[in-house]
């Protein structure tokens, strides 16, 4: 039995397009993908704001949450949970320079319009969690930008959010690069930073994805003990990277396993989960995995994240201690060794 409750989004099953090659197996549909979800073992599904309600932009306001409803019962009918709404910035023409740091107002006033939508969806799907992935809030070319006035129409941005609903919570699902080079909010520093800056800090924390953390040159399992020491991470992404290219969403653990290790301990020793908060898996399958595989990642990540609690109730604390005592670091780190080798 796990004490973490995962989830879920319905793009971590997806058709194998990537930039440079067609689609390599079928697309699923919605509700066949959650009640798979359901049978891995999955207790809630993350949602961009269109993956609930695909083509938003041209439905009214309350067409949009009519759409909303009918997703809510596909949930209770399944017995799932929505964990959070994040608004897809990254897909349309208008946010082709980003969207609530774009240099267009119009751009700008787009971006605003499906981050209330989104909330929207949030509150009708009977959650209070918003996700931003700033994915092009951030320079192509370095000069088009100011990075003092880009940081402030982020700030305000959050700060509309925060006025438009009481309720919400805001998560900034921080990455370095990619598809924009430089990131207005590359790591979770700079996102406790913004929580900071804002209205009510209260309602402004982090979600950490591993890869993220790794594209920045930073150590996952540190990230998310600094975004917990300010009592701020409110949702991760847990996944895999092999070095510092493009964002690969690897099944949890299966290139740095000893990383993993410690992603797992730091949540578990800090009580993660403990307000109702989801260990999100974001993860993709190969591309040459074929129609029958599509889930193979969800459930191989969902195994080895498993695995690494079983390794972390076993972690002896003492021994620990001990070795911190006498500043015997070999011992501690062949100790942690050991215990991942052995079965
Ligand atoms: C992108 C990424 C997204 C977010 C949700 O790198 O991780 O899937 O998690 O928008
Ligand atoms: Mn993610």
């Amino acid at each position: 039995m796990s004490r973490f409750k995962y989830s879920v989004g319905p793009w971590n099953v997806h058709e194998g397009a990537d930039a440079y090659g067609p689609a390599t197996r079928d697309t699923i549909s919605f509700e066949e993908k959650i009640i798979k979800f359901k049978d891995i073992g999955f207790d809630a599904i993350q949602f961009h704001d269109d993956d609930a309600v695909p083509n938003m932009n041209s439905l009214t306001e309350k067409e949009i949450i009519e759409e909303a409803k009918k997703v809510k019962a596909l949930l209770d009918k399944y017995e799932l949970k929505a964990e959070f709404v994040a608004p897809r910035l990254w897909m349309d023409p208008h946010t082709v320079d980003g969207g609530f740091t774009s240099n267009s107002s119009e751009d700008r006033e787009f971006a605003m319009w499906r981050a209330y939508r989104s909330i929207n969806i949030a509150n009708t799907l009977g959650c209070e969690k918003i996700v931003l992935w700033l994915a092009r809030e951030g320079t192509l070319c370095y000069e088009s930008k100011s990075p003092v006035q880009a940081t402030k129409w982020l700030i305000e941005a959050i700060n509309g959010m925060l006025t438009y609903d009481k309720n919400i919570k805001i998560l900034i699902e921080t990455k370095p690069n990619e598809p924009i080079d430089r990131s207005v909010c590359p790591t979770m520093g700079h996102a406790m930073a913004i929580s900071a800056a804002s209205i009510d800090s209260s309602r402004v924390g982090g979600l950490l994805e591993s890869a993220h953390a790794i594209l920045a040159g930073l150590d996952p399992a540190s990230e998310i003990g600094f975004a917990m020491a300010m009592g701020k991470l409110w949702g991760v992404h847990l996944n895999d990277q092999n070095g510092m290219k493009f964002d690969q969403d690897k099944s949890f653990g299966v290139e740095n396993l000893r990383q993993a290790f410690n992603q797992m301990k730091v949540l578990m020793e800090n009580n993660y989960g403990a307000n109702g908060e989801y260990i999100g898996l974001d993860v993709k399958v190969m591309r040459t995995e074929k129609q029958d595989g599509s889930y193979r990642h969800l459930e191989n990540s969902l195994k080895i994240a498993k695995a690494l609690e079983a390794k972390a109730e076993k972690f002896d604390c003492g021994f620990q201690e001990k070795c911190v005592a006498e500043r015997d670091y070999e011992a501690l780190e062949m100790y942690v060794m050991e215990l991942l080798m052995n079965g």
